[in-house]
């Protein structure tokens, strides 16, 4: 979700004592550290009800965030406020992105510095991912991965699409495929992700020894957000998607208003100029 569409709460300079830093007496005698939070959420349901089950508690917040502080210890600052967004990500349900500032009022570097602060924002992303089999026990091997893929405690997915059985595409001389669409919400970077997906296929024992062809599972990223990724290990929205009946059949049947951030169509309209091509 786009963080500009959605409402604020912030937390100004909470207060809290903490023994992170890089010289062994930080951690031993500890310091005040500063912390300002802006929490992304929609806040309409509860405003419009008056129940604070629909937002987010504030309070709660605020003690999550004293206690994580308190109870953990990081050299740096980054580390503290890296791990502290996700651990805020992953408790509170309706937060959909965060930013979090940590701030050294203290810093010991022997310089008359007024503060010193890191400042990063983190959110849920959304990301579609085709999965394919050809190989052995293909239901299985999809099965299996899904749930690697859900064990992973920084995505989770969503919905799932069926499965269908495909003729090969490319190298037409292989098994048949059964191909499947996945919508995952994950703490993930794309190239995080593509590692995820390449590690759960490690798993699957996949050989890669033909390009295009047969393999006991394929996890390939399709969508991540609107994001248009062009670097040589991975392209997205995926380069031929458009040119792909088993991977814009089963993504239609899971978002057929999703909007191809290059071509300008969406998945329902790239399925429809396809099937007439053929
Ligand atoms: N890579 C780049 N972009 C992406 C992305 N968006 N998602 C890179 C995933 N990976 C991406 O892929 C090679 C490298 O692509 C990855 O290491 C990654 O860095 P691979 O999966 O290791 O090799 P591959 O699968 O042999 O090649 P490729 O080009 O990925 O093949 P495809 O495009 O996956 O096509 N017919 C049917 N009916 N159903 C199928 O599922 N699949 C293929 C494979 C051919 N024909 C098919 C099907
Ligand atoms: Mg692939």
């Amino acid at each position: 979700m786009e963080k500009e569409s959605l409402d604020k709460i912030h937390i100004k300079n909470l207060e809290v004592f903490g023994n992170h830093g890089v010289f062994p007496e930080e951690n031993k005698l500890g310091q005040k550290f500063l912390v300002n939070a802006v929490l992304y959420t929609s806040t309409r349901e509860a405003g419009k009800t008056d129940d604070l089950t629909k937002s987010i508690h504030y309070g709660e917040v605020s003690h999550f965030i004293t206690k994580y502080m308190m109870e953990h210890t990081f050299q740096l600052i980054e580390s503290v406020a890296e791990q502290l967004a996700e651990a805020l990500l992953l408790q509170f349900e309706h937060l959909k992105w965060i930013d979090l500032e940590i701030q050294k009022p203290w810093a010991p570097i022997g310089l008359p510095l007024e503060s010193v602060s890191v400042e990063i924002s983190r959110g849920w992303h959304e990301a579609f991912i085709a999965t394919g089999s050809n190989l052995g026990d293909r239901g299985e091997y999809i099965r299996k991965g899904i749930e690697a893929l859900a064990a992973c405690k920084e995505c989770v997915v969503e919905k799932e699409s069926q499965l269908i059985v495909t003729e090969p595409y490319g190298v037409t001389d292989q098994p048949e495929f059964l191909n499947g669409m996945l919508q995952v919400r994950t703490l993930l970077s794309p190239i995080e992700l593509l590692h995820k997906l390449n590690e759960i296929e490690a798993a699957a024992y996949r050989e890669r020894k033909v390009h295009w062809g047969p393999r006991t599972l394929d996890l390939d990223i399709i969508f991540y957000d609107n994001q248009v990724i062009d670097i040589p290990q991975l392209t997205v929205p995926h380069v031929d998607m458009q040119n792909r009946q088993f991977v814009l059949e089963p993504l239609a049947e899971l978002a057929p208003w999703y909007r191809h951030p290059i071509l300008g169509k969406t998945v329902k309209e790239l399925l429809i100029s396809l099937e007439n091509e053929n």
